[in-house]
């Protein structure tokens, strides 16, 4: 394995604790995207509503903490570099890997995070949502980044009947990119009706039969993009289609208390970098 543990040099600017992150695993970089946490409401609110579903109700409240998420979908360069094939049907470097089942996500985020000594996963449905309407700083879209799906989205009526390369669409509030469209994201909650009471950091139901994907991808329908519609799959059953994939989220370190104590090559293996992007 090449050996590309660099020092993190100038800036400093994951002291600010809210710029965005960059791991590079094996020559392949990418981008964590810091999420300032707070309070929203999940669920088909008053944009939503025409076109919800009765799983998007009752609208209730959720408060998150902090987090990171990843400033695009995974990649089949970056699933390579962990993961060392490739599973994808439209093969291309900075194409979203896709025909994953939750259970190889699942492989691909602990692997990730052994490379990295930082505990990645996938986000909570609540985190998903919440990141694809731009966190606190939503404008209160339909879909995540605009009300005009053929600006931030490939979907049925623009994507060619494929998978797009990551991060050609605009971004939304936060700076994500296709979390409408593209392919649909695998979250880590077991797909249940919502209870509708105030929740703080929820994990969703302890079990199921399905797992929740969110945000449609290139064969679906506008309505399968808005922010709040809701999706699900069958865990362990291999994507047939080519529309699966996710997100990772990244956890701070145990023992730190915020992102400006922990050095930039703390606890990290050989073969791993990260560094704060300057933005
Ligand atoms: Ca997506």
């Amino acid at each position: 394995m090449t050996l590309l543990l660099m020092a993190l040099g100038c800036c400093g600017v994951q002291a600010q604790g809210k710029t965005p992150l960059t791991f590079t695993v094996e020559g392949v970089a990418f981008n964590m995207v810091f999420v300032e946490g707070g309070e929203f409401m999940m669920g088909a609110t008053e944009e939503q509503r025409d076109k919800a579903g009765q799983d998007e109700q009752p609208v209730h409240p959720v408060t998150l903490r902090n987090y990171y998420i990843g400033e695009t979908e995974v990649t089949q360069e970056l699933w390579v570099a962990v993961m060392g094939y490739n599973p994808s049907y439209f093969e291309g470097t900075n194409l979203p890997v896709e025909r994953v089942s939750w259970q190889d996500a699942q492989k691909f985020v602990k692997k990730l995070s052994k490379l990295t000594n930082r505990n990645f996963r996938l986000p909570t449905e609540a985190e998903w949502e919440y990141a694809a309407r731009g966190g606190n700083r939503s404008l209160g879209h339909v879909y995540s980044g605009g009300d005009n799906l053929d600006e931030v989205a490939w979907y049925d009526d623009n994507g060619g009947e494929r998978t797009h390369r990551v991060g050609e669409k605009h971004a939304n509030e936060l700076g994500l990119f296709d979390m409408s469209g593209n392919v649909r994201e695998w979250c880590s909650d077991w797909y249940d009706p919502y209870s509708g009471k105030d929740q703080r950091n929820p994990k969703g139901p302890k079990e199921g039969t399905e797992r929740v994907l969110r945000g449609g991808g290139w064969s679906n329908m506008t309505d399968f993009l808005r922010v709040s519609f809701r999706n699900s799959f069958n865990p362990p059953r291999p994507a047939t289609v080519s529309v699966c994939a996710w997100r990772c989220r990244i956890e701070m370190p145990s023992g730190a208390e915020d992102w400006s104590t922990v050095g930039p090559d703390q606890g990290c293996l050989k073969n791993v970098r990260w560094e704060a992007a300057v933005i």
